[in-house]
């Protein structure tokens, strides 16, 4: 492990399922409950605002009462640790996931790709704003005082955020490692496939073998509290 110093991380819903918080393709998970192009497309907000809005304050809510789970707080100890370790060695960690778990835990070089429950973003002033409250009655924008708030999510057919910054970071990478998601959404789910064309070593922590499992080198399989401490010991110790 030794000639690893840039470590890169994607996280997906399966990182804070034991939390407390929904996938989107397990079974009873958030999309079986509503079709994804109901609630997480700008179309849908057009047709349905209020449909959309009650969707994502019932999740800002329900994130307030969750918290961090061993698998955050080992993610950001890597983060911390890393550069004793490695001087000069980097952990980079890109979430798909909306809630605040991984910042919670203490992670700072932290690309929130898809958007934050706990943000705002204004379509009047293009400001984007700390939210906790729903969004239901249209609250006015704290910057511009137009009632234009909408969830600072990234819905389907929206560009994802900070794209530069991640494949910036993904060409220093040495190591990838996916945790937790199903490989089924672009452009996350095609960063391995980047990761392998620079010769970076490719590694799945995942509950079982997610839609890109044949682009990992190595997978270890099991629940993210048990998997990723492991793994992190594993990289502190020099194992
Ligand atoms: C874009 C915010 C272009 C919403 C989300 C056809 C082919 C290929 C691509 C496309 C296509 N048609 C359309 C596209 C593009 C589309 C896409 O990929 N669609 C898919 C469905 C085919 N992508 C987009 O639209 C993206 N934008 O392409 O823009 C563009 C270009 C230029 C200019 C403008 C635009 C935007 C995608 C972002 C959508 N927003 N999130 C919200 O959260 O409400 S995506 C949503 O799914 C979440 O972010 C989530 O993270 C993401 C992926 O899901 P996962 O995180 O992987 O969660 P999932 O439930 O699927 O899996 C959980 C995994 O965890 C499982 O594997 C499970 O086994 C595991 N697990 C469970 N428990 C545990 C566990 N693991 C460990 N421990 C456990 N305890």
């Amino acid at each position: 492990m030794t000639s690893i110093r840039n470590i890169m991380i994607l996280t997906g819903a399966g990182v804070s399922a034991e939390s407390g918080i929904d996938t989107f393709r397990d079974s009873g998970g958030l999309w079986e409950k509503h079709r994804v192009e109901d609630v997480a497309t700008p179309e849908a907000f057009a047709r349905d605002p209020e449909l959309v809005l009650r969707f994502y304050d019932m999740r800002r809510a329900a994130i307030q009462t969750k918290q961090p789970n061993a698998a955050h707080a080992a993610l950001a100890r890597l983060e911390a640790e890393w550069p004793e370790r490695v001087p000069g060695g980097t952990v980079t960690l890109v979430t798909q996931n909306v809630d605040d778990l991984h910042d919670r835990a203490g992670s700072r070089n932290l690309i929130h790709m898809h958007g934050e429950h706990l943000n705002a973003w204004c379509t009047a002033c293009d400001e984007r704003v700390p939210w906790r409250a729903p969004l239901l009655d249209r609250p006015a924008c704290p910057a511009c005082g137009v009632p234009a708030l909408r969830p600072d999510i990234v819905w389907f057919g929206e560009m994802p955020y900070r794209m530069e910054d991640i494949y910036g970071a993904l060409r220093e990478a040495d190591l990838f490692v996916s945790i937790g998601t199903s490989g089924a959404v672009y452009p996350a789910a095609g960063l391995v496939r980047g990761a392998r064309d620079v010769g970076a070593r490719t590694l799945e922590l995942n509950l079982e073998p997610s839609q890109g499992s044949a682009w990992f080198d190595e997978a270890r399989h099991g629940p993210a509290t048990q998997v990723v401490p492991a793994w992190v010991e594993e990289m502190l110790s020099g194992g």
